[in-house]
């Protein structure tokens, strides 16, 4: 066991070495780095100071005001290298990210192809950053808007999804003509350090970025606060709590800056009487089960109509006695949670979940050979009377409350009767039933979906969410705004001067 151990640390190291990132960065310092998969602590990695990260937040605003010369579609040059390099180091980026978080090797890849997606995507965009022509009232008037760059803008990010959520702000914020500012969450400074080693790699091939485009500050909370008050930082992009959000939102707000927060999820799915039952139940499994419930997509509450329930509920408790919870490097599907606060957590919402009538299957400790200092828990089945207590809120395991419905009106009226907004997701083959739910009377989250389950967006479309989501959208679509101001501009090429409304002032 001791062997295995010394393997995997040996082994990030030498990952982090290929990549490209420095030994003095990952060694002597104050934050402990810990693999959720063995408990092995990977790294000591240096923090930086408050007054070290207000400095580095001035040298990206400086950064700012000469990017934003450059024009778009060069700019787009940026991310097109930055994804070469990403395919370049998928295996190895991928497989750090299952490292750090505890992700199977096909997930920890799925998020490094998540960013060469959005890379992709934005360098289409580059070339798309367009405004209206719009008719004017006045003769001889041209009326426009056009989209400008913001400055350096900072993203916050969590630990779950610890490199692409920094790639969906930053592919998007680069081509806008922003300078970036990274405060990766605490538990996953190393996969971050390799995704900035990749973007420097790229930055060396391209000849126009100015020094210090991109900073990436690894310290706690203060300096996430440095950076959150910092006054040359027009938007913070946040992923992580509804706790964090809220704070970050306000102190944002009082400065009138602009927030982009992606927030919790208590993410719902309805399964009908004519829903095809075998997709339903693989597409409840992968949302409910997949990266052991730390999604912030992940499904939490299923509403089960009550002809189907008793076989359905049947099929999903002995996918959830069979799923393989172990070592996630090994291929096992439901690999650790990332901490034993985590843990606890999950168990003291179980109890309430008991309390309140619920009836718990699973959510036991899992010991797994070799990997005995990590936190393994078979996903929890629990069949609830009804929605209260637990179910109303988001605990960041592997949890899943299951309800039974009669009229899908009630069911909808259900999904939406939390304070969260993320995503949710109805398994019908009756057209009126799909329809209505995606309707303005159906699903009232930012995300809703048919015949797939609540987690795996793919980024062409807008991502995030309403209520405590915190109502921003990152990735595809037009979230590209959220980076850009908006100018409005009216053209006089004529002679004389009308006045819109009609006014007349005549000196
Ligand atoms: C998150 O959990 O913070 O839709 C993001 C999904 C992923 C992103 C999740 N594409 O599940």
């Amino acid at each position: 066991m001791e062997m295995d151990m010394v393997e995997l640390r040996e082994q990030t190291a030498g990952l982090l070495n290929d990549i490209g990132v420095a030994t003095a960065s990952i060694k002597g310092g104050t934050l402990a780095v810990r693999s959720p998969v063995n408990g092995e602590t990977l790294a000591y990695v240096p923090e930086i100071s408050v007054e070290d990260a207000r400095q580095a937040i001035d040298i990206a605003h400086d950064a700012a005001l000469e990017w934003r010369k450059v024009p778009a579609p060069v700019r787009g040059e940026l991310v097109r290298l930055l994804g070469e390099e990403l395919r370049a180091d998928k295996e190895k980026l991928g497989r750090l990210v299952s490292i750090e978080v505890g992700k199977s090797p096909s997930e920890g890849l799925g998020e490094v192809q998540e960013m060469i997606d959005i890379c992709d995507f934005a360098v289409g965009l580059s070339r798309q950053l367009h405004g209206l022509t719009i008719a004017t009232e006045r003769p001889e008037h041209r009326m426009m808007e056009t989209w400008h760059p913001l400055g350096a803008i900072g993203i916050i990010s969590a630990f779950n999804f610890p490199v692409a959520v920094w790639s969906w702000n930053a592919a998007l914020a680069l081509i806008c003509g922003n300078a970036i500012i990274w405060k990766p969450s605490e538990k996953t400074p190393l996969t971050a350090l390799a995704t900035h080693a990749i973007f420097e790699r790229a930055l060396k091939r391209f000849a126009q970025a100015p020094q210090g485009l991109s900073r990436l500050l690894i310290g706690g909370r203060d300096v996430g606060e440095a950076l959150v008050d910092h006054p040359k930082v027009p938007l913070v992009s946040a992923t992580g709590s509804t706790a964090m959000g809220r704070i970050v939102g306000q102190k944002l707000a009082g400065r009138f800056a602009r927030a982009i927060l992606e927030l919790g999820g208590n993410n719902a799915a309805i399964v009908t009487p004519s829903a095809d039952l075998d997709l339903a139940l693989r597409g409840v499994a992968f949302a409910a089960m997949g990266t052991a419930g730390q999604r912030c997509t992940t499904l939490r509450r299923l509403f089960v109509h009550r002809s189907i329930h008793a076989a359905f509920v049947a099929r999903l408790k002995a996918a959830y006695e069979s799923v393989s919870v172990g070592n996630p490097l090994d291929g096992h599907l439901v690999g650790p949670l990332i901490d034993e606060a985590s843990f606890e957590r999950m168990q003291s919402a179980l109890n309430a979940a008991r309390e309140a009538g619920g009836i718990v299957h699973g959510g036991t400790r899992v010991t797994v050979d070799g990997c005995e200092g990590g936190i393994y828990v078979r996903p929890a089945l629990v069949e609830m009377p009804g929605q209260a207590g637990p179910v109303l809120e988001e605990t960041f395991a592997p949890i899943l409350y299951v309800m039974v419905y009669d009229a899908l009106d009630d069911a909808i009226a259900l999904q939406n009767d939390v304070s969260q907004g993320l995503s949710s997701a109805i398994f019908s083959n009756d057209l009126r039933e799909a329809e209505r739910f995606v309707s303005h009377e159906g699903s009232d989250c930012g995300i809703a979906n048919v015949n797939i389950g609540t987690s795996g967006a793919e980024i062409g479309g807008a991502f995030g969410g309403e209520k405590e989501t915190g109502g921003g959208r990152e990735s595809g679509s037009d979230a590209w705004k959220g980076y850009m101001r908006r100018a409005t501009n009216t053209i006089n090429y004529g002679r004389s001067l009308p006045l819109a409304q009609g006014v007349s002032f005549d000196v």
